[in-house]
């Protein structure tokens, strides 16, 4: 049976933005999440949680959950992931209804470690349940740290296979590609990789929440990433008059670890002044085509500011990501320089 039609006046309770959680899961998370909020998410609500309450008291986000005080007493796991995800069973119900309700929540983990790596995974499965679009963000370590140590490698190779299997956004940002950066002090260091997370973090709320000549919406992000297979976000800024390195940019600067299909799906979101013109859309779209080899899915979206602007922002969602490109960073290496002795 129709409804009746709603009058324009109603139509603003429909059209308000989607809510964004960002939520640290383990120490690095947590402490990637006190960064990003003090870069500023507009509208966002931070969530710390962790196994460890030493170090949930120290972090300074707004809403911090302690796990499994019961079975670990707030000790943090030893690096046991099986331990946390007995915690994170027992409280999957409170868990899921301070979450549920938001439309978009990053859940952010450095791997390796027994709470962020078992936490993860187990988050993202429960919240795809429900209206929610889960964005895992996972934080790679050091091969020097996997290379001496197996179990944190477990721990890694499991959230990873775990991630992969279920598809859709996942962010993983490699501690090794921090190498470029290695003359900073290594606080700045994490600082600069947060710096990037915050702006895909900021590019991807802002492409879906505000509204486009050619949109792109919360809706249409679910429709692309839900036939896209494994996929990852990109940024880049750069001037309008060399409109062709906006993707190259966006590849070359990214601190994300996948290797690109042979023709990746795409959705690119380009946000620019008024003085973009067809012919600089043309630029765009031709260097986005060859650069991602024709991609057969390939959705457009635009924001056109009402004054000029000097730069142009790209956004874009690639899809169809092989599952193995994450791991490859994470397969055993050739030992380093000739052994002690020989066999
Ligand atoms: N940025 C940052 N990274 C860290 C910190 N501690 C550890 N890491 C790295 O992050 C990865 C995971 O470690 P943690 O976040 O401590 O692990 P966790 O998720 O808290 O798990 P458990 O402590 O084992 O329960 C490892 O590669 C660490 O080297 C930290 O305090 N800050
Ligand atoms: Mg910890």
């Amino acid at each position: 049976m129709a409804g009746p039609l709603l009058t324009p006046e109603a139509f603003g309770a429909f059209a308000i933005s989607p809510s964004v959680a960002v939520v640290g899961l383990g120490g690095a998370g947590s402490e990637a999440v006190e960064d990003l909020v003090n870069l500023g998410i507009p509208g966002a609500r931070a969530f710390a949680m962790n196994t460890d309450a030493g170090h949930l008291s120290r972090v300074r986000v707004e809403e911090r959950i302690l796990l499994g005080h019961r079975v670990l007493r707030g000790r943090g796991s030893g690096g046991d992931r099986s331990l946390v995800l007995q915690a994170a069973e027992e409280s999957r119900d409170e868990l899921l209804r301070r979450l549920e309700h938001f439309e978009i929540v990053f859940l952010l983990a450095g791997l390796g470690g027994g709470t962020g790596s078992a936490l993860l995974p187990f988050l993202s499965k429960e919240l795809r349940e429900t209206d929610a679009l889960p964005v895992p963000v996972v934080f790679l370590p050091f091969h020097v740290e996997l290379e001496t140590n197996p179990s944190r490698r477990g721990n890694v190779d499991a959230a990873v296979r775990e991630l992969e299997e279920m598809g859709g956004l996942l962010l993983a940002l490699a501690n090794e590609k921090l190498r470029r950066f290695e003359s900073l002090p290594i606080h700045r260091v994490f600082q600069v990789r947060n710096a990037y997370l915050h702006s895909l973090v900021a590019n991807l709320v802002d492409m879906v929440e505000n509204p486009s000549q050619l949109n792109v919406d919360l809706a249409s992000l679910k429709n692309h990433l839900r036939a896209s297979g494994l996929s990852a976000v990109v940024v880049a800024e750069h001037h309008i008059s060399e409109p062709d390195r906006l993707i190259h940019q966006a590849l070359h600067d990214s601190l994300l670890d996948f290797r690109l299909p042979d023709r990746p799906s795409a959705l690119v979101h380009l946000e620019a002044g008024s003085n973009f013109t067809l012919r600089t859309l043309d630029e765009v779209l031709r260097s986005v085509r060859g650069r991602l080899n024709d991609p057969e899915q390939l959705v457009l979206g635009t924001r056109l500011r009402p004054e000029p602007r000097e730069v142009v922002r790209l956004t874009a969602v690639l899809g169809g990501l092989r599952p193995r490109t994450v791991r490859e960073a994470l397969a055993p290496r050739e030992p380093r320089g000739p052994p002690l002795a020989a066999p």
